[in-house]
C-alpha cells in the first residue's frame, strides 16, 4: 500500500507520536520530528527498536546515507569490495541476481522492521548493514565500537530532484496532490525524510574529521567523477586495500563496472523485483547523473536553495560539485 497508517504501529509508538511535532508528509499523511529529524511513523517504531536492540561489533560495516544520495550504489560497491575474494567470477556474482538492498539490509526498513528483533550474533563477519538515521541517533554501540561507517551524501539540488521523482512515483493517490513548489518549500525548511539534511550531512562530516578511522565521508559527485580513486579510498578505509596485483588485474574497474548505473539498471532483478515493501526496485534507478537539477530548477529555486546551503553549510568546509565534470 505505501501509506503508513497509524493502525500499523504499536500503542507505545502511537503515544510517542502524539507527543511529537508533525507536518504534512511526502508519502505518508504526516512526518514527525523525532530526535531532531523528520520521520514516518513506522520508521520511528523501527528506529526505537534498533536503538534498543542492535549491538554493533567491531568488524561491522554500516553504510549510512541521506535518502536519494547514492545508497543503492554505495551498498553495491561496499558489498563487492568486502566480498571480492568470495566472488571472483564476475558472471556469477550475487549483485547480478540481488538488489543491493537485499545484500546490505537497512536496519530500520528490513532488519528491525515489523517488530522483529532478530538474533544477528551468528552472522559471519564482517556484517554489512545500512541506515538513513543521523549520527546522533545511531545505536550507542555503533558510536562506541570500532564499527566502520561509510557515509555518502549528494548535492542538495540533485537530491531534491531525485526525492521529488521518487515521491511522485510512490506517493499513494489517496493522499492527494503534492506540488513540486510545496515539496521544494518543505525541502528548503528541512522537512523531508531524515532531514534537515544539512544537520545529517554536517554531523557525519564532523565525525569523519574527528574520527577518520571509523567514519568515511563520500560524495556522490566525487564517486561519479573518479570511481576508481574513491573505491581505493573505501577499500583502504574498510581494512581491505586493493593489492598492486589486484590493481594491475583490473579488479577495481571490474567492481566499478559491475556496480555502474548502466549495468545495474538493466538487470532483471532491478527491472522487476521488489526489495523494500512499498516500491519496486526499478524506482531506484532513474537517471544517475550529476547536474540533472538544471532541468527542473527555476532561477528563484536556485537562489533559495543556494542561500539555504550558504547559511547552513557555510564555514563547514563541506561543499559540492554541482555539474558533471566533462572529461573529454
Ligand atoms: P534510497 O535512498 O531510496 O536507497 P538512493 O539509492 O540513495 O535511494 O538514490 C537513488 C539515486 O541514485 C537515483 O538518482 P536519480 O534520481 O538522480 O537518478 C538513482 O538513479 C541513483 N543511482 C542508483 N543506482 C546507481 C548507480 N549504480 N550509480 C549511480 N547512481 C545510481
Amino acid at each position: 500500500m505505501g501509506v503508513t497508517n497509524l493502525e500499523e504501529v504499536s500503542h507505545e509508538c502511537k503515544e510517542l507520536l502524539d507527543s511529537l511535532p508533525k507536518e504534512r508528509g511526502w508519502r505518508t499523511p504526516h512526518l514527525y520530528l523525532f530526535q531532531g529529524f523528520w520521520c514516518q511513523p513506522k520508521e520511528i517504531q523501527a528506529i526505537v527498536s534498533v536503538q534498543t536492540h542492535f549491538q554493533a561489533q567491531d568488524t561491522d560495516v554500516m553504510v549510512a546515507t541521506i535518502p536519494k544520495s547514492g545508497t543503492t550504489w554505495l551498498k553495491a560497491l561496499v558489498f563487492a569490495i568486502v566480498n571480492r575474494n568470495h566472488f571472483r567470477d564476475q558472471n556469477n556474482h550475487p549483485l547480478l541476481t540481488h538488489n543491493p538492498h537485499d545484500l546490505v539490509p537497512f536496519l530500520e526498513y528490513k532488519v528491525y522492521s515489523n517488530n522483529q528483533v532478530p538474533d544477528l550474533s551468528a552472522l559471519p563477519s564482517p556484517r554489512l548493514f545500512a541506515t538513513h538515521v543521523p549520527f546522533a541517533s545511531l545505536p550507542g554501540s555503533v558510536k562506541t565500537s570500532d564499527c566502520r561507517i561509510v557515509y555518502i551524501c549528494r548535492n542538495p539540488f540533485d537530491t531534491f530532484v531525485s526525492v521529488w521523482h521518487f515521491m511522485s512515483k510512490t506517493r499513494p493517490e489517496t493522499l492527494g496532490p503534492f506540488s513540486m513548489e510545496e515539496a521544494f518549500d518543505m525541502y528548503c525548511k528541512g522537512i523531508v525524510g531524515f532531514g534537515p539534511y544539512w544537520d545529517h550531512m554536517l554531523d557525519y562530516w564532523k565525525q569523519s574529521l574527528e574520527k577518520p578511522h571509523t567514519v568515511l565521508f563520500l560524495k556522490y559527485e566525487d564517486m561519479k567523477d573518479d570511481t576508481t580513486f574513491q573505491l581505493k579510498r573505501t577499500a583502504k578505509f574498510l581494512g581491505c586495500p586493493f593489492s598492486l596485483e589486484e590493481e594491475r588485474g583490473g579488479v577495481i574497474e571490474d567492481i566499478s563496472r559491475l556496480c555502474s548505473f548502466e549495468k545495474m539498471k538493466e538487470l532483471e532483478v532491478n527491472k522487476s523485483g521488489k526489495s523494500i515493501s512499498y516500491f519496486a526496485n526499478e524506482q531506484l534507478f532513474r537517471k544517475g547523473e550529476v547536474g540533472d537539477w538544471v532541468n527542473y530548477f527555476t532561477p528563484l529555486m536556485v537562489e533559495r536553495l543556494s542561500n539555504v546551503m550558504d547559511e547552513k553549510l557555510g564555514g563547514s568546509g563541506l561543499a559540492f560539485k554541482m555539474f558533471c565534470e566533462d572529461k573529454h
